[in-house]
Order: C-alpha cells, then structure tokens, then sequence
C-alpha cells in the first residue's frame, strides 16, 4: 500500500531504527540525519518516514508532507548556520538524476560555494 515501510528499503529501516543514522531532527512524520558521503560542509538527507519511491510519487499522494520537507529543510539550514550564506534542497529524481535510494529526500547542502548549473 501506498507509504507503507518497505522490507529491502535502506531508509525505511533506517526510519526504523534498524540501520544506524546520525539524526539532526525528528518529527512525526519526518527524519533528517546527515548523508553518509556528505558533498558540502552540511549535506543532511530530509525524508518522510512513510515510503514513496520520489518526491513526484510524495508530493502527488502527501502534498503537505512534501511542504514539510521543505519546512524542515529550511529550519535545518538555520540549526546549521547556513541559512545567511545560502543553500541547495535538491531532490534527485529517477536514475538520470542520480537517485540512488528510491525513498523520497531531500539533500540540504550548505557550508560552502555551491555552483550551477549542478552536474
Ligand atoms: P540519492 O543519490 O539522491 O538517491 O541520495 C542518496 C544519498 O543517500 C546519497 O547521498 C548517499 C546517502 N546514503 C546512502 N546510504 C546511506 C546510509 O546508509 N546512511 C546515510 N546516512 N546516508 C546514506
């Protein structure tokens, strides 16, 4: 069913508690803990705890759980001091884009220059 934790999902079992995380923030609906192969001084992952493959799948079937994300994102960014010099929430988004895990996140990255166009 739709949200529902996913036995051979990495970060279900780390909403579960199965895989350890280093967690900067929890809510009820929400996770973020910082990306085991972090791309700038801050790269924290934000995910739903149900399971949706994208953020397209997330933000169709839980729009405002998708709006949390960006919430939290945003209050992570000023935990961390980043919010003054400016950050990226970047939602990898099919194989293309380079996701990797297919549980919706968003990647918050800050604490250093950040270019664009991203390769
Ligand atoms: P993406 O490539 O957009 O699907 O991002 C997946 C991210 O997940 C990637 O930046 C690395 C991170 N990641 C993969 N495995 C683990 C893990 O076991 N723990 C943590 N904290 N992050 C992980």
């Amino acid at each position: 069913m739709a949200g529902e934790p996913q036995a051979d999902c990495l970060f279900c079992k780390i909403v579960a508690g199965e895989v350890p995380a280093t967690v900067v923030r929890e809510t009820e609906t929400a996770v973020a803990f910082r990306d085991i192969n972090p791309q700038a001084p801050t790269h924290v992952l934000v995910i739903p705890r149900a399971h949706y493959p994208d953020a397209a799948t997330l933000a169709a079937a839980e729009p405002e759980m998708a709006a949390e994300l960006l919430l939290l994102a945003g209050e992570i960014a000023a935990d961390e001091k980043v919010d003054g010099t400016g950050y990226r929430v970047v939602f990898n988004t099919g194989a293309g884009a380079g996701q990797t895990v297919f549980h919706a996140h968003a990647h918050l990255l800050g604490g250093r220059g950040l270019e664009w166009p991203p390769g």
